[in-house]
């Protein structure tokens, strides 16, 4: 992106703004208006509010901020403000309709593609321009994720249908089920990664001792030797403060499962139910659950730097890349995003798209929780706003990395940083293990 003459840049940005488009349409067409302007879940915005605010970002940030325009509308921006409203409160706004919604996100759109023309974009002010558009491409990206996991908890008849992706390649089978990553320093974060955002910069170098890290996230099938070994019960195996979230909220399995009486597990997924797939990567667990299925498997999650060296560092060239099969942006061959399957695909699932040491499924397919706290890193520098990640900071919150199947391809990198409190489930969240070198394993 950085090399692209600004042509091409202007034709690229218009590009991906109209494939996102196509996305939320469909997130938002697919439903009826009850459906749109109900909430599904407490934790969830009504999607009529997520069509909105993606435009009222937009008219905020590209409007008003580059192309310098007169508001498209200026009566609603504290409606759609995430930070005057929590989730839970939203249905009750005088929010836009319908109709209304998509005539507003339209108007600013035909608004934005005649800035995008216009503004300049090379030089100092066009490096800004153009991380603008970039950032607004990402935020409806992650909007549209978002507006996937409200159509997961959504119930009635199956709104949304997409091919299943491809079966496991034959070589599964010879798979390690771990790799030893070598410990010394790499190059964490970016400072060159056009698209990036402020909690991924700046780039900077982390000395990770050896450990070894799975080759494939973890399955429903290993989950499921978890449940039947009582793992839900037993507090040896969770934190003090999961077990209490455990207490709680009567954790007994991933959420959307549920067993019948012969014991065998079933899940809803997009409305439809179906038998829960053993070979493919558990989603839906928390943070806690994640945490005290890796004691039980005698290992841990991995810190936020060990999944990084293992998604990015080359140890032939002892660079960073940009992802785990080098710096070319995901094809169909690399990683399951995208939302081009409604589901994960198989553990062990792209060959193509494994990192130098072996470890596949580090992007797409599910989020993973790693033991990290959401933090800036050294040298960090809040842009363009304070809201986007600062006030976020602190133990709160835990990152999750790789993105997920319903993550887009722009909106997803080696270096990209999601972040959730550890009790939330209904996100596109897995996890895979770590573990430390045991005494004279390494000699
Ligand atoms: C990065 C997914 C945690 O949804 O809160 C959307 C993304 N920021 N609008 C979120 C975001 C502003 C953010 N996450
Ligand atoms: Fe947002």
């Amino acid at each position: 992106l950085e090399d692209m003459p600004t042509e091409r840049l202007r034709a690229h940005v218009a590009a991906e703004l109209e494939r996102t488009r196509a996305r939320s349409a469909l997130l938002t067409d697919s439903v009826d208006e009850t459906d749109l302007v109900r909430q599904h879940s407490p934790l969830m915005s009504p999607l009529v509010w997520d069509l909105a605010h993606i435009g009222n970002q937009e008219e905020l940030w590209l409007v008003r901020d580059v192309g310098e325009r007169a508001p498209v509308r200026c009566d609603i921006d504290e409606l759609y403000d995430a930070f005057k409203h929590p989730r839970r409160k939203r249905p009750d706004l005088p929010l836009l309709g319908p109709t209304e919604a998509r005539d507003y996100v339209a108007e600013v759109r035909d608004k934005v593609l005649d800035i995008l023309d216009r503004a300049p974009l090379e030089g100092r002010r066009l490096v800004d321009n153009a991380f603008a558009f970039g950032m607004i491409v990402q935020h409806e990206q992650q909007h549209d994720e978002t507006m996937l996991a409200t159509h997961q908890l959504r119930t009635g008849s199956p709104a949304l249908d997409a091919p299943a992706p491809p079966s496991a390649p034959a070589d599964v089978r010879s798979l390690p089920g771990e790799v030893l990553v070598p410990g010394g320093p790499f190059t964490m974060g970016t400072s060159t990664e056009p698209w990036a955002l402020d909690n991924e910069r700046p780039a900077h170098t982390v000395d990770v001792p050896p450990f070894f890290l799975d080759t494939r996230p973890v399955t429903n099938g290993e989950f499921m030797e978890f449940l039947a070994a009582g793992g839900y019960d037993d507090p040896r195996w969770w934190s003090e403060q999961g077990w209490a979230h455990r207490q709680r909220a009567e954790l007994g399995a991933p959420q959307f499962w549920e067993r019948d009486t012969d014991g065998t597990w079933w899940r809803t997924r997009f409305g439809r139910v179906e038998r829960v797939p053993p070979q493919e990567p558990v989603l839906h667990v928390c943070y806690y659950e994640a945490e005290a299925y890796a004691r039980w498997a005698r290992k841990r999650l991995p810190t936020e730097a060990e999944w990084e060296k293992a998604a990015r560092f080359d140890p032939a060239s002892g660079r960073s890349q940009r992802y785990p099969w080098g710096d070319a942006d995901p094809t169909p061959e690399h990683a399951n995003l995208g939302q081009r399957h409604l589901s994960p695909s198989p553990a062990g699932s792209y060959p193509e798209g494994a990192s130098p040491l072996g470890v596949r499924q580090l992007i797409g397919d599910v989020w993973e929780w790693t033991s990290g706290d959401f933090h800036g890193y050294p040298g960090f520098v809040a842009f363009p706003y304070r809201e986007y990640s600062e006030v976020f900071f602190g133990p709160r919150y835990k990152v999750l990395r790789g993105g997920s199947f319903g993550t887009d391809g722009a909106a997803c990198r080696g270096t990209f940083r999601n972040w959730d409190f550890p009790i939330r489930r209904q996100i596109f969240c897995g996890f895979r293990c770590a573990r430390d070198p045991r005494p004279g394993e390494l000699e």
